[in-house]
């Protein structure tokens, strides 16, 4: 059985005062843990969120990482830096990175193989764009994209592995995919897993929904069978929002 996992990505909210403010309130709502909950606020704000998050229960990632140890890279994070804070998972593709900051399926893969090398948990995500789906190739577009960042990566890594699947023109849009497309391609995206790992692996690995999540489609989405959990951005930056998802 795969233990649903529902990530918030806070994107570029919260200054380190609020991000605290945030996970106090979130724990005192959410006291269970038949689901994982991570939050994934911004750099500034992991020392903090970890401080305030420790022995709740709640998981805390990153939202990107660079891929080498440390270096001349300005501006860059290194996995050893998030590992030293107490880190668990980590963002990895997410499509603003991938269209704002240049991230290609090459960097991607980088990242993951690092992330897995340091124990970190990368949450990668995948997706397609309006023109894609409308030109009827989102499913080759994304496995494309998986089987790029998936490269040489070693079966039995598979298991520290999250994979996020957020259709670009779901994300802030309020516009959810139907709970029958999400679920579609991600069976899709299992398949291709089987074949890169081998079924037992791929049966374990976690697959999330991410783009629109809200308190009123979590429920429909997490009945679908290869969805495990989501990723969460707008509604994930206020706990009154973001509980009702993790107690869905
Ligand atoms: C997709 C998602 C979180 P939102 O980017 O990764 O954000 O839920 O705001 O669409």
């Amino acid at each position: 059985m795969r233990k649903p996992i529902i990530a918030g990505n806070w994107k570029m909210f919260k200054t380190p005062d609020q991000a605290v403010s945030l996970v106090n309130e979130l724990k005192e709502l959410v006291h269970q843990d038949q689901v994982e909950a991570v939050v994934c606020p911004p750099f500034v704000d992991l020392p903090g969120v970890l401080q305030a998050a420790e022995k709740t229960g709640i998981k805390v990632g990153a939202q990107n990482m660079h891929w080498e140890n440390e270096g001349a890279f300005t501006g860059e994070i290194s996995p050893l830096m998030l590992t030293a804070l107490g880190c668990e998972y980590v963002i990895i593709g997410h499509s603003e990175r991938r269209q704002y900051f240049a991230e290609t399926d090459e960097t991607v893969n980088l990242k993951v193989k690092a992330a897995l090398h340091h124990g970190l948990k990368p949450i990668l995500c995948v997706g397609e764009t309006l023109e894609q789906r409308e030109a009827g190739i989102a499913e080759t577009w994304v496995e494309g994209q998986v089987r790029k960042a998936l490269a040489d990566v070693l079966p039995q890594d598979g298991e520290q592995l999250i994979l996020a699947y957020e259709p670009i023109w779901a994300i802030g849009t309020g516009k959810t995919a139907t709970a029958d497309d999400a679920g579609k391609m991600l069976t899709h995206i299992r398949g291709v897993l089987k074949e890169l790992f081998g079924m037992e692996m791929a049966e374990q690995i976690r697959l999330q929904y991410g783009g629109s999540v809200k308190a009123e489609n979590i429920k429909e989405l997490m009945e679908k069978p290869d969805i495990d959990g989501a990723l969460v951005g707008g509604a994930s930056l206020k706990a009154e929002t973001f509980s009702r998802i993790l107690l869905f």
